[in-house]
């Protein structure tokens, strides 16, 4: 990998790393504020603060994040360059340029509409500009990859593709499709409203369209981190990943089903139909197989990986495991998370159940053990070679990095309880609690639980922090770090030829969408009308 490669690739950490240290600031303010151990301030406004958060954290931090490992993955796996350097920083300045004009409105608070942006809730244009420059930005940078792939399948015909790069595919065409829904509603609705160009709007199919997109995006967070844990993880065990084909299959059947599912974010919604909220029900079923197949694989990596380290019995593999290894153990620590915000995730798709849980502290509970910790710790464990990798230079302190990944899985696991248990006695979300004239006694043990894993988790994130910035800018011992590329026990040889026949798989994932949405949007379309005005967050009034 050039230099010019690894530069290219350390710019997208520097963004991420400084959106997740504001990002994670406004993270403590939430779960103090709420837990009234937050004086009031007017420096201080809840839903600024949350929308930076939200935007910056799970929009943010996510996206640098991924564009750089799987930049990593794709070039380490095929062994060849990038398609175009210019391709490449040109999805960087986009998307660099999107986050500054996204969070200019949000600084000006002009703009404080949280990371969904549901209208009637008007944001400056600038904030709908940013978020556009975002998702074109990483258009680009993905069609660097996906073009670096169609080169080595001209230079390498009838090859299997290498898996590493077989999932970081899938998560771009995962992203073309989810990015179509927002990108329309955005282009559309939003920004000529917001401009001024049409009065009113329609949130009723601006919600939709968001949920077309809102819940692939969530795929679009975890397949990194599943490249990492099939593909990584197991080398780093000292181990084999089980199956390659059954990684294949996994992946696949998460580009068809993570899109025509969107509905199970909106069964309190009206304007669509039962019967379509019951089918996307079903499909949200059919999206957690793929994960329960990698929770079985993976489960089969690790067992292997302690019996090679000499683990006997039915326990005592796990800690022959090298528990001691920072990118180890962060990375196998998000797993077992993972296992409870996939547990959470299927009772909020439960129909019925969802409406105990929707609109209360549940629901950040189940975010942060999936998004805030199985994906944002792969990442950060991830780091710890990936830095180290693009820098030259040793990590700074593991003893960090260990404290880092541990003190977060304790953190976060403290904080999901409090928020979970809240939420099961309506605790709700979006909502600064520590100001509000309902606080109910039963909520305080629970919110206290949250306020300390939140404070846990900050310290893990100013630990990681710490280290990366030191590595990057202050270290000076030579290192000469590897991609850990696993080998596997079951290889791509068994995988079946069609799992490459893209044309097939693309049209398959249209059809079901064709099949989930095309319904919905017309039953929208006939029972909800472009009547809303806009409302600014600070006014009850609305813009006429
Ligand atoms: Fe979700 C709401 C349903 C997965 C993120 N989700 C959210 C929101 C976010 C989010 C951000 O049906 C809030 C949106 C908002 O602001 O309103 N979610 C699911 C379901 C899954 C799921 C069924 N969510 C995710 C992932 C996310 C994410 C992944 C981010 C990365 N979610 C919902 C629903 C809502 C929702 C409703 C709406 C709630 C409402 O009412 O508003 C499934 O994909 C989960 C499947 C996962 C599993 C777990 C597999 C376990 C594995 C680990 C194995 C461990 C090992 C370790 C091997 C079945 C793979 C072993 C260790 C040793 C030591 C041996
Ligand atoms: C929401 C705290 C890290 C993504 C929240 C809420 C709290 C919180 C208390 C709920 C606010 C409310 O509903 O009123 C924290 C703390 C963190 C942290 C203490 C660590 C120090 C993260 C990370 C991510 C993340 C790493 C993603 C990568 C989100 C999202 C929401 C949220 C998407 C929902 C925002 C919304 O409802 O608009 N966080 N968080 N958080 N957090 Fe975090």
């Amino acid at each position: 990998i050039s230099e010019g490669e690894k530069r290219l690739i350390r710019w997208h950490l520097y963004v991420a790393y400084i959106a997740l240290a504001v990002g994670i600031f406004f993270g403590l303010l939430q779960v103090l504020s709420r837990a009234k151990l937050l004086p009031p301030t007017p420096l201080y406004d809840y839903y600024q603060g949350l929308t930076f958060h939200g935007v910056l954290n799970a929009l943010v931090w996510t996206t640098f994040n991924i564009v750089a490992l799987l930049a990593v993955a794709v070039r380490a796996s095929l062994g060849r360059p990038l398609y175009s350097p210019a391709l490449g920083w040109t999805g960087f300045g986009l998307m660099t340029v999107g986050v500054a004009a996204a969070g200019y409105a949000i600084l000006t608070r002009q703009a404080n509409v949280l990371y969904t942006f549901y209208p009637p809730l008007m944001a400056h244009p600038a904030f709908y500009l940013g978020a556009t420059l975002l998702i074109v930005g990483s258009w680009v940078s993905g069609a660097n990859l996906i073009l670096t792939y169609v080169a080595w399948r001209r230079e390498n015909p009838g090859q299997r593709t290498p898996l590493m790069t077989f999932g970081s595919i899938v998560v771009f065409v995962l992203w073309y499709i989810a990015t179509l829904g927002v990108a329309i509603e955005v282009l559309f609705l939003l920004l000529p409203w917001s401009l001024g160009l049409v009065k009113q709007t329609n949130p009723m199919l601006a919600r939709t369209l968001f949920w077309y997109f809102g819940h692939p995006l969530v795929y679009f967070w975890l397949l990194p981190a599943y490249v990492a844990w099939y593909t990584m993880v197991p080398r780093l065990a000292g181990g084999k990943l089980y199956s390659d084909p059954m990684a294949r299959l996994a992946f696949l059947m998460l580009l068809i089903f993570s899109t025509p599912i969107g509905l199970h974010h909106q069964y309190a919604d009206p304007a669509v139909g039962q019967e379509w909220k019951l089918l996307h029900a079903f499909g949200t079923f059919m999206v957690a197989i793929p994960s329960l197949l990698t929770a079985f694989n993976l489960m089969a990596s690790l067992e292997y990986a302690g019996r090679q380290r000499g683990g006997r019995g039915w326990v005592d593999w796990i800690f022959r495991l090298p528990w001691g290894e920072p990118a180890f153990a962060g990375a196998t620590l998000s797993m077992i998370a993972f296992i409870f915000g996939g547990i959470s995730g299927i009772v909020n798709a439960s129909y019925n159940v969802n409406l105990v849980v929707h609109n209360t502290s549940w629901v950040p509970g189940h975010l942060h053990l999936t998004v805030g910790t199985a994906v944002t710790l792969t990442f950060m464990a991830m780091a710890t070679w990936l830095v180290p990798y693009l820098t030259g230079r040793a990590l700074w302190s593991r003893k960090a990095a260990l404290a880092n990944v541990y003190l977060w899985f304790v953190g976060v696991m403290i904080f999901a309880v409090g928020m979970m248990r809240g939420g099961l006695e309506g605790e709700p979300r979006r909502t600064n609690l520590g100001f509000s004239p309902y606080l109910l006694p039963e909520w305080r043990p629970f919110l206290i639980m949250a306020a300390v894993g939140g404070t846990l988790m900050f310290i893990a994130g100013v630990l990681f922090l710490l280290n990366m910035a030191m590595t990057l800018w202050f270290s000076r011992q030579p290192a000469a770090v590897e991609v850990p590329i696993s080998e596997a026990l079951h290889t791509a040889a068994e995988a079946p030829l069609a799992f490459e026949r893209w044309r097939v798989w693309l049209a398959v994932a249209a059809v079901l969408i064709v099949i989930a949405y095309a319904p919905v949007i017309t039953q929208v379309l006939q029972v909800s009308s472009f009547s809303a005005y806009g409302y600014l967050p600070s006014s009850a009034v609305p813009i006429r």
